[in-house]
């Protein structure tokens, strides 16, 4: 029997499942090579001819065509705007491949040619400054990995609906890669900050002339000139050939196709810090700014829109992160909150990434609810949605990083809920 640590069938992360193949036993080499033992081994069509050779830039299987970001019809009206969302629920570990990074632009991807491309940095510095794409790479730089998320990520969920979204639909606005590029204290420094500089005006060099103002102790702190991701340059849609990178922070501020830093005294009141991306009260006020992104965590499998053929074990997994450090616990609850059990932390436990957790979970074929609540290191707890909606009242949008439930129903159909 395995050991039960909450109710609906939940089991201690510590055990370990043979799970694999089941009935034949292990296969020996002999086997392999065509001997008894019940098994048929034919040599399959794919391994009787040589297939293509290298080539020079690499694409998914096309058996694995259902890796594909998802994004909404252009709309004339806001050309090269809109989103597309990562299959979160086809991925595994806590990196992106860049392919599948999900995107959000106000007005397309700019066509930058690295050689034309002038970072200017100016304002309340000593010497203002010019850079191009070539002087930066000569830099010392620093690799990090970091999530992005936006900060519309699973809004709908706070204002209800959507019941029949997948983990991509409803929360693929967020990804985690290994940036690398030259911190900007580095650049700031050898501007020479002026004591009354207190903000830095980012400004991106495509169509919408997308600005955020960054407060320059977070500037000075982690901030970075990104340009490369996992170790390629950065690609078209992430900012090429460089952007800026704030680490935990709501994804609107790491502006992409960086031109412009200026040194500031106060925030610069750019539309997207004014119009987008406010946090709303119950009394209708707000937040002037909400920039690190909440403790949160996701099961991606099972998730909305999957089905359970067969009652039996499987493998609860998903992804946590927090804007404001580790990931230091993720519990999992089979019955809808009421008991939790500590999901197994997959790999690396890094600051402001994704962390894969995994839980094993015997499903007995009745409903259930599926959940999990991510405890970072500063001790921040992933809140209920009740909780949320009481803080932030019923027109809130941004920023939400309360639990998310998914149901099972008695024959298997995963959807979306509340509870
Ligand atoms: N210049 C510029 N920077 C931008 C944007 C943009 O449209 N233009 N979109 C912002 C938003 S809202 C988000 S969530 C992130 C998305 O980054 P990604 O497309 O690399 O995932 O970039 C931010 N930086
Ligand atoms: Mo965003």
């Amino acid at each position: 029997m395995y050991e039960k640590v909450a109710r609906n069938g939940l089991i201690s992360r510590r055990h370990l499942l043979g799970m694999g193949a089941t009935g034949v036993g292990a296969i020996a080499s002999s086997e392999v090579l065509g001997a008894d033992a019940g098994i048929t081994f034919e040599i399959p069509s794919w391994s009787r001819t040589p297939g293509p050779g290298a080539s020079a830039y690499g694409t998914r299987s096309r058996h694995a065509e259902y890796l594909r970001r998802t994004h909404a019809a252009a709309n004339p009206t806001y050309p090269g705007g809109g989103s597309s969302r990562s299959p979160l629920q086809h991925l595994q570990g806590t990196i992106t491949p860049n392919s599948l990074h999900f995107e959000r632009h106000h007005a397309g991807i700019p066509d930058i040619n690295p050689t034309g491309h002038k970072l200017v940095i100016n304002g309340l510095v000593r010497q203002p400054l010019v850079f191009t794409y070539e002087d930066l790479l000569k830099y010392q730089m620093i690799s990090r990995v970091y999530f992005l998320e936006c900060a519309g990520n699973s809004g709908a969920l706070l204002r209800g609906g959507n019941t029949n979204g997948t983990a991509q639909s409803l929360h693929g606005l967020v990804s985690c890669a290994e940036w690398t590029g030259v911190p900007l204290s580095t650049i700031l420094d050898e501007a020479g900050i002026l004591s009354d500089a207190k903000w830095v005006a980012a400004v991106g060099a495509d169509a919408a002339s997308m600005g955020r103002s960054v407060p320059i102790d977070k500037a000075l702190d982690d901030v970075m000139i990104a340009l490369y991701q996992n170790g390629e340059p950065i690609m078209p849609g992430q900012g090429y050939p460089m952007r800026l990178f704030c680490p935990g922070w709501e994804g609107n501020i790491s502006v992409k196709w960086l031109t412009q830093i200026k040194l500031t005294r106060g925030p610069a009141q750019f539309r997207d810090e004014t119009s987008k991306y406010t946090d709303t009260l119950p009394n209708r006020s707000s937040f002037q700014f909400s920039f690190p992104m909440g403790s949160k965590s996701l099961i991606t499998s099972p998730s909305g829109q999957m089905s359970l053929e067969r009652t039996g074990i499987y493998q609860i997994t998903g992804i946590a992160w927090s804007g404001s450090g580790s990931i230091r616990r993720v519990e999992v609850s089979a019955d809808g909150g009421q008991t939790w059990a500590d999901a197994a932390i997959q790999g690396l436990q890094l600051g402001k990434a994704l962390t894969r957790f995994s839980v094993p979970w015997e499903w007995n074929g009745s409903s259930a609810i599926l959940q999990s609540r991510a405890t970072d290191s500063r001790g921040n707890v992933q809140p209920t949605r009740e909780a949320t909606l009481v803080e932030r009242g019923n027109i809130s949008f941004y920023h939400n990083h309360c639990i998310q439930s998914w149901g099972v129903s008695n024959v298997g159909e995963v959807t979306n809920v509340y509870v």
